[in-house]
């Protein structure tokens, strides 16, 4: 069933955190997004978020990169266009190189579209299945307030923690930190903060019961987290490494991670997202859903990607007031006894208030 793009529109969006959000690169105190809305000749909705940071400490990507590409190189491609699937997004903007966190904002909107068109939830157009997503939350390392913010993770009913790490955390409180939850699961994120010579300073990292280590090294040392990944019982995980098929196949070739954080940011959207999931389901490679401190109309979209059989692992699913006082999507996201319902309604499955996505 074919559409033709008749609008493309965008919408930055600027949100105060709650609290600052601190990994071993950055810390983070203001979250700034672009919004797409692709619009049919059906006057259907598809809405996409693009998810770059305002500098570039995450991957090469910014807002402002973002913006240029998306307005002046992207939607020209795709006005107009008459499309049979959502997938020939994918070809459409296939010369152009790079820039996969501008491309995957435009192209997850026409998956929204298309689902929409189709009167399916996105989780079920993609081949999800309607299960509860357990929910995950993401602390600091930060001694001071690690304890506390564990402790609330607790009473908020997450079963699963991600505890920010870097070359000098302490590794004795955080052996003391997860032994005291032995019910939760805990992960540990580096976000590329060691090299070779804090190499041995990791293996003390072995010991604490992190059910894996996520990117301990920087994206390009594919050495290094294949000597990691062969010395240390902990499975390493690979985040910032993984922005392509390639770069999925590259790390089962090395053996450089057992397991892969999927973001559709980073990964230039659902067909290339699509492609690595059958990849790992192939080689037994386990994923889960990352986070990038994104509002709501992305989180809708890995919602609907945590819902495949394949990703079993629990990502990075806070509720929406985890962030922020107020998400931009209607109902908020909300974490009940664990988990995030997905929703019925089609597309997205969420109501976009850009009204809410104030300028300041
Ligand atoms: O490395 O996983 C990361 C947030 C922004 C950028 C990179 C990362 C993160 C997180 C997830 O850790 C936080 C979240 O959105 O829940
Ligand atoms: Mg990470």
């Amino acid at each position: 069933m074919g559409l033709t793009i008749r609008e493309i529109r965008f919408q930055r969006v600027k949100k105060k955190l709650n609290k600052p959000f601190i990994t071993s690169l950055e810390t983070v105190n203001e979250r700034e997004s672009i919004l797409v809305a692709v619009v049919s000749d059906r006057a259907v909705e598809g809405y996409g978020e693009c998810v770059a940071f305002s500098t570039p400490w995450y991957t090469e990507e910014t807002v402002e990169s973002c913006a240029f590409v998306m307005e002046q190189v992207l939607k020209p491609l795709l006005m107009g266009k008459e499309l049979n699937g959502p997938d020939e997004v994918h070809a459409v903007f296939g010369h152009v190189k790079g820039n996969r966190m501008a491309k995957a904002a435009i192209e997850m909107a026409v998956w929204d579209l298309f689902a929409k068109h189709g009167n399916l939830p996105l989780w079920k157009y993609v081949g999800g299945e309607q299960k509860r997503i357990p929910a995950g939350v993401v602390v600091a390392a930060k001694p001071e307030r690690m304890a506390n913010e564990i402790d609330q993770a607790a009473k908020g009913g997450y079963s699963r923690i991600k505890i920010k790490i870097s070359t000098d955390s302490d590794t004795e409180l955080l052996k003391e930190a997860v032994s005291r939850y032995p019910e939760i699961l805990f992960f540990a994120d580096a976000n590329g903060g060691f090299d070779k010579d804090s190499f041995q300073r990791l293996l003390a990292f072995d010991t604490i019961g992190f059910a894996l280590i996520e990117q301990p090294f920087g994206e390009q040392e594919w050495r290094l987290h294949a000597k990691a990944s062969a010395e240390m019982q902990t499975p390493i995980c690979l985040d910032e490494s993984i922005e392509s098929f390639e770069d999925a196949e590259r790390m089962i070739e090395m053996q450089a991670g057992k397991i892969i954080v999927m973001k559709m940011g980073r990964l230039g959207g659902w067909h290339e997202t699509l492609k690595i999931v059958e990849l790992c389901r192939q080689h037994g490679i386990e994923m889960w859903v990352g986070g990038m401190i994104e509002f709501g109309v992305s989180k809708a979209h890995n919602l609907a990607l945590a819902s495949l059989p394949d990703l079993v692992l629990p990502g990075d699913f806070s509720g929406s007031r985890h962030f922020w006082d107020e998400d931009i999507i209607y109902p908020e996201i909300v974490v009940e006894n664990g988990t995030i319902q997905l929703q019925g309604n089609i597309g997205i499955g969420y109501a976009v208030a850009v009204d809410k996505a104030d300028l300041k």
